[in-house]
């Protein structure tokens, strides 16, 4: 049965305000999932996360609920358009990069295979921040989107828990996301919240009074814990959403007939990244209160609680001082001793323990030693906690140790990101890819036929163009499209070095200054937000800004080269420019990237991926082969390697290689300065790379700059570069979130589909 958007709007279409139009198809979407229903069964997962970088909804609902070509179709008969609409949507910010995003793919994939779950957060009203650049240089400023008509995608449930802090209580209140699967029934994302909270707390930009707990608590994500203020505030908030979640999970056994020594029947939780380990010594206080023993407590837990851990950066493992834990949560610390007690009688290693000598407590080992599944997100990552990083914990539990390697939902970063090649694969294989993704491999019956590898050309020439169109038109920035488009697209981190490809390009220009110039014009784009009190981070943000504006004012350089640093990246944004990339930018530390998801993404759309040996990237050149890939740089093994010797020198490198160090100098030279260059800023970023480079750019300069220039080279061979690209999208399959999460359900969580469509 067809739904008219006019039975949800009460009037013509064509005379619908923008609101309106919005408001009457998000309804009209809404009744849909409802009518779809909700994946039940007896055991539920719930997969508990600090982030859920969703993206907007409207189109991917549309999809999702098999409705797409009838709104679309609706709205184009009244001359409305559904592109007019998704522009007017504002993006929701719950997340802030690869991790919040991966939790938005699982629950996606979670709803289309059928499986109980719920995703469970916080509802921040000022999400991450947006991201403003002036003089050159990042400033961040609320990004409210729940002002944007949201409120009627995220519908309160009227319910409400309490939650005790040091001194005083709060009352939740608990949203609801529905979640929509392709071809199934749903799921739900259910984001907790105050009452209480007054954004009138906000001073400036995002800076706001950490103390008034009640007024602020779920403000942001990720508040300045530059502070002890800023530390003690995000204890408040993880503790908020595992205390919820607790209860939640509780009474929803109970209610399906849980005893509560049967817990793990009913219930799974992933715990996803250390932000809600306190889930633990919550739901143990609560199951001892209930009068089960704290040993029994402690088995029932960790039959329930999964844990996964995506990143090996000692400062991402979150530790707390005790004194904060006593101060936010002063029910939950004798608990916590209790458990480093029970840890002490059984392990003494030091590295195991959950309070150190220092009285911090180290969430990871709670997570560690609590949950029955230790997982890591790409194969090399998982061997490296193994092996290196979570060895003493490998000895004591091998059998807890498992990869699942990272995926991403083919629905919204294929099917609608990409509607050209989408049509263009289905002509080819059909649509079965969109919900079994390993169909694609087909596509590689075609690598020999000239027709096919012209029309892949062409789709990828349109996406560019659009791309184009759309920075002309929305953003004022006008690029070739007949040049390469070379995207690093991801938070700023020194570790993910957008410093290499900044001093690749430095290179570049500096060659052309003495007469040697590209065969084809290059635009290389950043996209990145730096996190508010990561200085080196916003000084590199910096020189990128500033050295775009020195090609822009040579008229000869930038022909040739363009650099263009997007202004607040987020999910719509990487909507529009993945589609349109030829290369993909991969360039972290060996050993540092866990996995990354944009890989995937990329790789999905047909760019050909220039990356170092680390994270999905091994996975992805072990399923394309080595001529569709271009790897680089230091092994894992060998960054390893250096820092257990402590022998890396950055200056030497500067010392031997003239090219680089044109680069280095040029940092802090007159044409940064003359445009609009901070000395402060590229002096100190400077001095970070000649003194420090903890993450080693220069090692792999050379090595980067090679390979770069082999690959553009080969981008002049269109035809047998088109062959580059059809393998990479036929051989993305194995990264669908489906798989992913198949494999967590299968290993880890058990769950039973709910096939009852
Ligand atoms: C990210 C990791 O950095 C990235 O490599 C991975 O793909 C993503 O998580 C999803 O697993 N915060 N973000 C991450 O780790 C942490 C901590």
């Amino acid at each position: 049965m067809t739904r008219l958007i006019t039975d949800y709007t009460g009037k013509p279409l064509n005379e619908c305000t923008e609101l309106e139009l919005f408001n009457g198809v998000l309804n009209l979407v809404n009744d849909a999932e409802k009518e779809k229903g909700y994946n039940t069964g007896k055991k539920k997962l719930y997969y508990i996360s600090a982030e859920f970088l969703i993206g907007k909804l409207l189109s991917n609902n549309l999809i999702n609920l098999g409705l797409y070509q009838d709104v679309k179709k609706q709205l184009e008969d009244a001359g409305r358009s559904l592109a007019d609409l998704e522009e007017f949507e504002y993006e929701p910010s719950l997340g802030n990069g690869g991790l919040g995003r991966l939790a938005a793919c699982f629950v996606d994939s979670l709803a289309t295979l059928g499986l109980p779950a719920d995703g469970v957060g916080l509802a921040y009203h000022c999400g991450l921040f947006k991201q403003n650049f002036e003089n050159n240089k990042q400033s961040e400023t609320p990004d409210r989107w729940l002002q944007w008509g949201h409120e009627s995608w995220m519908r309160s449930t009227g319910k409400h828990y309490t939650v005790d802090f040091g001194g005083f209580s709060l009352t939740s209140t608990m949203y609801e996301i529905g979640v929509t699967g392709y071809g199934s029934k749903c799921g739900k994302l259910r984001l907790f919240d105050v009452d209480t909270l007054d954004e009138r707390v906000i001073r400036d930009q995002i800076s706001f009074d950490k103390k008034q707990i009640a007024k602020n608590l779920t403000l942001f994500l990720y508040p300045d814990d530059s502070d002890e203020d800023g530390r003690i505030l995000r204890v408040y908030q993880e503790y908020f959403m595992v205390a919820n979640a607790a209860q939640l999970i509780l009474e929803e056994a109970q209610a399906k007939g849980s005893n509560l020594h049967d817990l793990a029947d009913y219930a799974a939780i992933q715990i996803n990244d250390t932000h809600p380990t306190m889930v633990i010594p919550e739901l143990i206080r609560r199951l001892t209160q209930k009068g089960i023993s704290f040993e029994e407590s402690i088995e029932i837990v960790r039959a329930v609680c999964g844990y996964t851990n995506h990143t090996i950066l000692a400062e991402a493992l979150e530790t707390w001082p005790r004194a904060y834990l006593q101060k936010a949560v002063p029910q939950l610390l004798p608990v916590i001793e209790k458990l480093q007690a029970y840890v002490a009688e059984r392990y003494q290693e030091p590295f195991v323990q959950i309070i150190d000598g220092n009285d911090n407590v180290h969430m990871a080992n709670i997570d560690i030693h609590f949950s029955h599944s230790v997982n890591g997100v790409a194969k090399l990552h998982t061997e490296i906690l193994k092996n290196t990083e979570l060895a003493p914990f490998y000895q004591i539990y091998p059998e807890k140790f498992n990869n699942k390697t990272n995926g991403i939902t083919f629905r919204r970063w294929g099917v609608m990101c990409d509607p050209a090649l989408t049509s263009l694969i289905n002509e080819t294989i059909g649509n079965d890819w969109i919900r079994h993704a390993d169909d694609l491999k087909k596509l590689e019956d075609k690598k020999d036929d000239p027709d096919f590898l012209q029309k892949i050309l062409a789709v990828k020439q349109e996406n560019k163009q659009n791309f184009t169109d759309y920075l002309k038109n929305y953003r004022g920035i006008e690029v070739d499209p007949s040049s390469v488009f070379d995207v690093q697209s991801k938070r700023l981190h020194e570790y993910k070095r957008q410093q290499l490809n900044l001093l690749w390009a430095i290179s570049v220009y500096n060659d052309m200054v003495e007469g040697k110039f590209p065969t084809r014009p290059i635009t290389v784009f950043f996209g990145a937000k730096a996190a508010p009190a990561y200085i080196i981070a916003k000084d590199i943000i910096h020189a990128i800004l500033t050295f775009s504006k020195v090609l822009d004012a040579d008229p000869d350089a930038s022909k040739w080269l363009k650099v263009v640093m997007l202004e607040n990246y987020n999910v719509s944004l990487a909507e529009k420019l993945i589609p349109a990339a030829d290369i993909s930018e991969q360039i972290s530390l060996a050993s540092k990237e866990a996995s990354g998801t944009g890989n995937m993404k990329f790789m999905l759309n047909g760019a050909v991926t220039l990356g170092t040996m680390d994270g999905a990237n091994v996975e992805i050149a072990d399923l394309v082969g080595p001529d569709n890939i271009y790897t680089f740089g230091q092994s894992s093994d060998e960054v390893i390697a250096h820092y257990k010797k402590a022998d890396y020198v950055s200056r030497e490198y500067y010392e031997r290689d003239p090219k680089l160090r044109k680069a280095v100098d040029f940092l802090t030279g007159d044409l940064m300065m003359q445009n609009g260059g901070d000395p402060e800023n590229l002096g100190r970023l400077s001095h970070e790379l000649l003194s420090k480079d903890w993450f080693m750019t220069f090692p792999d300069f050379e090595d980067y700059c090679e390979t770069k220039a082999r690959m553009l080279a080969d981008y002049e061979d269109r035809e047998s570069w088109s062959r580059k690209m059809l393998m990479n999208t036929a051989n993305a399959g194995f990264f669908s979130s489906d798989r992913t999460i198949a494999q967590y359900n299968e290993d880890i969580w058990h769950l039973t589909p709910d096939t009852d469509k």
